[in-house]
């Protein structure tokens, strides 16, 4: 037997696999399909660490299964490379997004080539190729003949470094740029939006249908956040009626004041010197700091005053910023004596807190005209960005005919070369510069007008890919119906940190896409399963900057991708983070060369002692790959190599089998194992093993051994073993030996159970 080099291993039968082209995707349509994939990876210059393969080794393992389980698998994968990095990358190093793009994918595709993963290449996608945007842009036209996308003036979120406008989603948690944590500002500008709003109700609803993850479900409501509740109007003497959102109808004889935001008509308009100050302070404040500040703020508008509904009685109105104008009616009524808010508020400005007697709900509405209204903490999705690389705006605006589509025909509209990618300052993209690519002619009158010079967010290009990946070569559709109807929906969805933003933008196309029959299915990713990241060895976040991260190659270099792909699936649960071990990953390689050692414990007949154990592992190694528990998968693997360890004997066939098990996580080393035993054709090709039910159960049991009836130890014997079967174990058991009288006087035997020898 040869020493396990892994290194020419590995080589070999990548080479081989490229040549035969076994992972090609399968067109036979008789048989079952699974459609799995990986959320696609902005190939970024720093290329990947060990951290991010984690998800594909998982596909990987999961595709090769259900291939050998008789499916045809597509498990493609590509590049979602447009985006800011590439561009703050051109600018500081002015080398031409494209250029660093293509290089980095480059070194990508050479870093997973070294895993062995079975992703069928002629599938690729990149969502910088005009190719490919051309059915992005085309995607956006349809939006905006169904006027679902608009052009708005409304103040938004604006990262002053960045200099572009920004979605909410955009957002940390406290507000500041998720990109660069600046602090952002509220800037009124021209936008193209998208009504995501319209399909808040089925973003939600059609959550149930799917098999995810519980607490990304959880994270996507609590995104769309759909209160139900009324709107309710109180005339105002002096100036117009206000109209309030609550979620309390019931409440309402509670209410002893009315509150509206510092950007509400009534405040905006008050010539009030105080009022106005406020109001100018509060603006300058962000949400977050509105939100989260403990002290309530507000002063009161003089000289309005509010009618309850039901009493007549007269009820201040305040000016406060912890109503938002971004929910509701940007104002409320306020119940003291109940919301805590309110409460608040109340003591800070001395306003009267009444008990409140509650009433029904309809009775409420039906005394003050109440309207039953639904809000949504969700926004529209502010979808334009000043910068350059990103897919253009397919629109064209003319004096005579406002806002045109460009004619699908002249799909795309083809990013132009800059001289400078560097964001202009004052709002627009740097494709404003461009005369010659700005200024054309209006598709409908013919009379020279501007393009459209705003790009696309990063997630654009995301929102649809699954579905290209199906078909990535058409030019004449998005995607062939018949390719779309085989593949659809994607069975195994694998990712993680998009929880919300890249899901809910994805899932929102999707069903726009079904409204418009270019899909038949109302979502696009049927299991989702999210992965936890791998930590630094100390413990931290992999970064340059702590000067902590493994790089694969390395990894494989030394270990070889086997043993890599493996120790990454036995680390622990899938969906926790984890911290990185080399001793750990040193464990793994053992396996993996027990593995290679054992062959030669190869014999030709069937070896009965270990029926039991390898038909456990096939049980346990298929239902747990199915379930996403391969660190209990590997571990079941180890069982069975012990015992082929202990027993220093494993029939041919046997073998076989095991190394099938194996083959998903060690593909490499499997097959060379497998051609050793003398096959020509590709284990990854093998139906999968299938168990025996019978041969699940123990045979095995377990005798204890006392002497003079004391306990002295046990041993392991097939079910129904003699007496003479079990002294002949216990005086090969040197620990036993020790302590048995060689011609006891005495033998007491109950089968299956105990024996005890009388010295
Ligand atoms: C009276 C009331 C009484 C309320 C009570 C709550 C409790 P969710 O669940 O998030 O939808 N509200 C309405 N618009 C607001 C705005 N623009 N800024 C800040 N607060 C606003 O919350 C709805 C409740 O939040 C509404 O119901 C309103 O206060 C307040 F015991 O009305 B409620």
């Amino acid at each position: 037997m040869s020493e396990y080099d892994h290194t020419a291993i590995e080589k070999k039968w990548q080479d081989e696999w490229a040549r035969s082209g076994i992972y090609k995707t399968g067109t036979d349509s008789s048989k079952p399909k699974q459609y799995i994939l990986d959320m696609f990876p902005y190939p970024s210059g720093e290329g990947l660490h060990v951290g991010h393969p984690k998800g594909y080794i998982a596909t990987d393992v999961y595709s090769r299964m259900k291939r050998m389980q008789g499916y045809t698998v597509l498990h493609p994968m590509g590049w979602d490379a447009f985006g800011l990095p590439a561009e703050n990358f051109a600018i500081k190093n002015k080398v031409h997004p494209r250029v660093a793009v293509d290089k980095n994918i480059s070194n990508f595709k050479h870093q997973l080539s070294l895993i062995g993963l079975d992703y069928d290449w002629a599938h690729e996608i990149n969502t910088t190729d005009p190719a490919y945007y051309k059915w992005t842009q085309w995607i956006f036209i349809q939006l905006l003949k169904k006027g679902l996308a608009y052009e708005s003036f409304e103040p938004i979120n604006w990262c002053p470094s960045c200099q572009t406008g920004l979605a909410n989603e955009d957002l940390n948690a406290d507000g500041t740029c998720e990109r660069c944590d600046s602090v952002v500002e509220k800037r009124p500008m021209r936008q193209w939006v998208l009504r995501i709003k319209e399909y808040a109700d089925r973003l939600l609803h059609d959550l149930d249908t799917l098999d995810w993850p519980e607490h990304i479900k959880e994270q996507q409501r609590n995104w769309i956040g759909r209160s139900e509740g009324a709107e309710i109007t109180f005339a105002v003497e002096g100036a117009d009626p206000v109209v309030v959102f609550t979620t309390r109808p019931d409440t309402l004889m509670g209410v002893t004041f009315l509150v509206v935001a510092p950007e509400h008509a009534l405040a905006r308009t008050s010539t009030d010197s105080t009022v106005s100050t406020y109001v100018r302070r509060a603006l300058g404040k962000s949400e977050i700091e509105r939100t989260g500040q403990k002290a309530k703020t507000g002063v009161l508008l003089p000289s309005v005053r509010a009618l309850h509904p039901v009493t007549q009685e007269k009820l201040p109105i305040y000016v406060a910023d912890y109503v938002l104008a971004t929910y509701g009616t940007a104002a409320i009524m306020a119940v003291p004596d109940l919301d805590e808010r309110d409460g608040e508020f109340a003591r800070t400005v001395g306003a009267r807190v009444a008990e409140t007697k509650l009433m029904s709900a309809d009775e409420a509405l039906k005394v003050s005209d109440g309207v039953r209204k639904v809000q949504y903490r969700i926004q529209d999705w502010v979808f334009s960005r000043q910068r350059y690389w990103g897919e253009p705006i397919p629109v064209v605006h003319c004096e005579k005919d406002g806002v045109v589509p460009v004619p699908e025909a002249e799909l795309p509209v083809t990013l132009p070369d800059v001289e400078h990618y560097e964001p202009t300052g004052t709002g627009e993209s740097p494709l404003a510069n461009i005369e010659t690519w700005v200024n054309t002619k209006c598709p409908v009158c013919g009379a020279p007008a501007k393009r459209e010079t705003n790009t696309m967010p990063q997630w654009a290009g995301s929102s649809w890919y699954w579905l290209r990946f199906m078909d990535p070569a058409n030019n004449s559709a998005l995607v062939a119906p018949e390719n779309e109807k085989r593949w659809g929906p994607v069975d195994l969805y694998v990712g993680g940190d998009h929880a919300v933003r890249h899901l809910i933008y994805a899932r929102f196309w999707h069903k726009f896409l079904f409204d418009i029959g270019v899909v038949h299915t109302i979502e696009p990713f049927a299991r989702l399963e999210f992965l936890g990241f791998i930590l630094a060895e100390d413990g931290r976040k992999m970064s340059k900057r702590w000067a902590n991260v493994i790089n694969p190659n390395d990894v494989i270099d030394t270990f070889g991708a086997d043993a890599f792909r493996t120790y990454e699936m036995f680390m622990g649960p899938f969906e926790n983070t984890i911290a990185w071990s080399t001793n750990g990953l040193v464990g793994t390689r053992r396996f993996i060369e027990r593995l290679y050692r054992a062959q030669e414990y190869v014999v030709s007949e069937h070896v009965p002692q270990l029926d039991v154990a390898l038909n456990a592992t096939i049980k346990k190694v298929g239902d747990d790959i199915a379930d996403f528990k391969f660190n209990t998968a590997v571990s079941q693997m180890m069982i069975l190599q012990n015992e082929i360890d202990t027993i220093k004997k494993i029939g041919k066939d046997q073998y076989a089998t095991y190394l099938k098990l194996v083959a998903p996580f060690a593909p490499h080393v499997t097959e060379e194992l497998w051609h050793e035993l003398g096959h020509t054709s590709s284990i990854h090709l093998e139906p999968w093993p299938e168990y025996d039910e019978a041969k699940l159960v123990s045979n095995t049991v377990t005798i204890a051994v006392q002497v003079a009836g004391k306990t002295r130890g046990t041993v392991a014997l097939s079910r129904g073993a003699g007496e003479e079967e079990v002294l002949s174990a216990i005086f090969s058991d040197p620990k036993l030996m020790v302590h048995a009288p060689e011609k006891p006087t005495k033998v007491v035997f109950v089968k299956d159970r105990i024996i005890n020898l009388i010295p």
